[in-house]
């Protein structure tokens, strides 16, 4: 059986820190779809179509990495996917009492599927998308920080004065 796992996420924009996540999953899993939460509720720098294109670009290189949108609970999305498996990225003390508390609330809803956390790369273990979004509107330079196709994509954004 093909192991199958799904990495959700914001991804508003992918990060180094998120890729280094992704690329060491995919040694892992056989498959593995990253899974961008389209979340009507919040209001997000970049659209969930432009976040899809950043990340597709980022990840071409990967062959057993594919990346899609999903709406509603995650889990119903990892057992539509026929995914084992979730894979989450911990970086600080303060990353784990949500992620317990969302792993413990998707192995009541779907017991089969496991989520599987994956420590920080020493080099990112402070690295955010909300960091970068704060450093690149004022203009830092964030190319040290995430794929080249986002620190682009970052620069444009911001010459519009958003
Ligand atoms: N190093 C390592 N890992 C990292 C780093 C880093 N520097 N930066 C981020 N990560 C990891 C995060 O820990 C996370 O695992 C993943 O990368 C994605 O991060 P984000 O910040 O883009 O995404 P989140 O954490 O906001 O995503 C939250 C979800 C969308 C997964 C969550 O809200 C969700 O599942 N929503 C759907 C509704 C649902 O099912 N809720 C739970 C049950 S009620």
């Amino acid at each position: 059986m093909k192991k199958i796992a799904v990495c959700p996420g914001s991804f508003d924009p992918v990060t180094l820190g998120h890729l280094d996540i992704i690329t060491r999953g995919a040694k892992v899993f056989d498959r593995v779809i990253v899974a961008v939460l389209n979340n009507q509720n919040k209001q997000p720098l970049f659209t969930v179509e432009e976040r899809l294109e950043l990340l597709r670009e980022a990840t071409k290189e990967l062959d057993n990495v594919e990346v899609d949108s999903f709406g509603g609970l995650l889990i119903d999305y990892v057992q539509e996917k026929k995914a084992q498996t979730i894979i989450r990225g911990l970086r600080a003390v303060s990353d784990f009492e949500y992620e317990m508390q969302v792993a413990s609330i998707n192995k009541k809803l779907g017991p089969e599927v496991e989520t599987f956390f994956m420590m920080t790369n020493n080099h990112y273990s402070y690295l955010s998308s909300s960091i970068v979004k704060e450093a690149a509107r004022y203009h830092s330079d964030v190319s040290d920080l995430v794929p080249e196709n986002v620190a682009i994509a970052l620069k444009e954004k911001f010459s519009k004065g958003i």
